[in-house]
This record gives C-alpha cells, sequence and structure tokens, in this order.
C-alpha cells in the first residue's frame, strides 16, 4: 500500500539553493509513485501572487511589520485553502518554496514581531497547517551572498535588500525552529555541488517514501 501523501517546505536565507533543489526533490518523490505539486511563497495561487507583488516590489518603507505580516498570512491563507488542502485531498505530495516559518522568522524575530501573534495569525488564515516535514538550507553567509549576487548582480527585493542585522536574525530564527521541533525540522547542508545536496535534501525525506 502507498504512503500517505505529504506536505513538505523548503526554508532558508536568500541564496541558499531552495528553487534549484526543489525540482530535484519533486523528480525523486514522483519516481517512488506519487504525484507531486510544486509551489512557492508568497504565491501560488493568482490571488496570493499579486499580493507577491505587494510584498517584493516599491520601496523598502512601502509596509510597517504588522501590515506586512498580515498580507503574507492574506497570500498563505489563499494558497492553503485553494491549492495546498485540495492537492493533499487528492493524495498528491505538496512541496511550497517558503511557508509559515519563513514569517515567522522575517516578520517575527527580522521585523521584532511576536512568534505567538504570527502564529495566531496563522491560526486565523489558514487553520494552523503545519508541513509534515521542513527542509532548512544552510549555508555560509559568504557562499548565499555569493551564489545570489550571480544571479541577481545588485537587484534585491524589499525584503531580500534589508541589512546584514536582519538577514542574521533570520538565520538565527531558522536554527531555533530547528532546535524547538526537531521531528519537523531538518537543517540541510546546502554546500557542495547540486548532486551533494540533493541527496541530502532525498534523504531528510527518504523515510516518508
Ligand atoms: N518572505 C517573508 O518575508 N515572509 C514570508 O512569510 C515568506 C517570504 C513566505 C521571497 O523571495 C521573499 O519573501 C524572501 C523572503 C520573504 N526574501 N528574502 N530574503 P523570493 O521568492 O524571490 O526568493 P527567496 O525565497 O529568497 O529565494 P531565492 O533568493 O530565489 O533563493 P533560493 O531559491 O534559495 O536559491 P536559488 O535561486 O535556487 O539559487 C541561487 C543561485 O545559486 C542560483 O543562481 C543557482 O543556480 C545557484 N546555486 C544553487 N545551488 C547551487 C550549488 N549547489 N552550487 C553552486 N551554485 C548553486
Amino acid at each position: 500500500m502507498m504512503a500517505k501523501a505529504r506536505f513538505l517546505s523548503v526554508e532558508g536565507g536568500e541564496g541558499a539553493g531552495k528553487s534549484t533543489q526543489i525540482g530535484a526533490l519533486a523528480s525523486a518523490i514522483r519516481d517512488a509513485g506519487y504525484e507531486v505539486v510544486v509551489t512557492r511563497e508568497p504565491g501560488g495561487t493568482e490571488g496570493a501572487e499579486a499580493i507577491r507583488q505587494l510584498l517584493l516590489d516599491g520601496a523598502a518603507t512601502r509596509w510597517g511589520a504588522r501590515s506586512e505580516a498580515l498580507l503574507f498570512a492574506a497570500a498563505r491563507s489563499d494558497h492553503v485553502e485553494r491549492l495546498i488542502k485540495p492537492a493533499l485531498a487528492e493524495g498528491k505530495w505538496v512541496i511550497s518554496d517558503r511557508f509559515l516559518d519563513s514569517s515567522r522568522a522575517y516578520q517575527g524575530d527580522g521585523s521584532g514581531l511576536n512568534d505567538a501573534d504570527i502564529l495566531k495569525l496563522h491560526e486565523i488564515g489558514s487553520q494552523g497547517l503545519l508541513p509534515d516535514r521542513t527542509l532548512m538550507l544552510e549555508l555560509p553567509e559568504d557562499e548565499a551572498n555569493r551564489r545570489a549576487a550571480r544571479r541577481d548582480g545588485n537587484a534585491a527585493d524589499r525584503i531580500g535588500g534589508r541589512d546584514r542585522i536582519f538577514h542574521h536574525r533570520v538565520h538565527a530564527a531558522f536554527h531555533r525552529f530547528a532546535q524547538q521541533e526537531p521531528h519537523r525540522v531538518k537543517i540541510i547542508d546546502a554546500s557542495g555541488t547540486f548532486d551533494e545536496v540533493a541527496r541530502r535534501m532525498a534523504a531528510a525525506i527518504s523515510d516518508y517514501l
């Protein structure tokens, strides 16, 4: 009998290789005989993609921390209701490039909001849905910056362009989540070649296949 469909999120700082690795992870799961839906946050549905533009484009000061957190929660609510839950109900795996832990790290620790408040918004918007497993890609800051700069040059979105102290707080928060929830959140060493990282990602979910 096939094991049940799972909801996975992939998290980490900018340039860690999340988008690059998700395709390989989805292929490994498809090879095991499952249907897989790959999606991203903010985004994944028409409404949430529209909110993505509001969140990532424009001046750094466009939103305050609270309105930003509400917009992420609203985008997530639509994504969960219209894409993630229906796919899981049809027996498909879902892999989301970022999910709730990004709000906890960026709007919570990064921007000074309470973790409890972010979780409350998630309860209201998405009935508290959590991934079965979260793969947290970790890369030394210099290498992550090199990779992001190779890809983007000097361009950065509203949030990626924040200062080093902000991004340090985000990294520390991701680490804390892995310590607090070791069964759900697995740290993946994102250094090395594409194939090396892909093998670590696949190993971190092998108990589900
Ligand atoms: N955000 C938030 O604040 N709150 C929330 O609740 C949510 C998000 C959901 C979304 O940005 C922003 O929204 C994000 C967090 C915030 N801002 N920041 N920071 P996004 O979706 O546009 O981008 P991102 O999520 O930050 O990811 P990214 O910058 O696209 O990075 P990535 O997906 O981790 O990396 P990548 O594109 O796969 O790889 C980067 C480059 O490295 C690329 O050229 C690759 O070819 C290269 N690469 C990848 N792997 C390797 C290896 N192994 N060796 C060498 N080079 C490699």
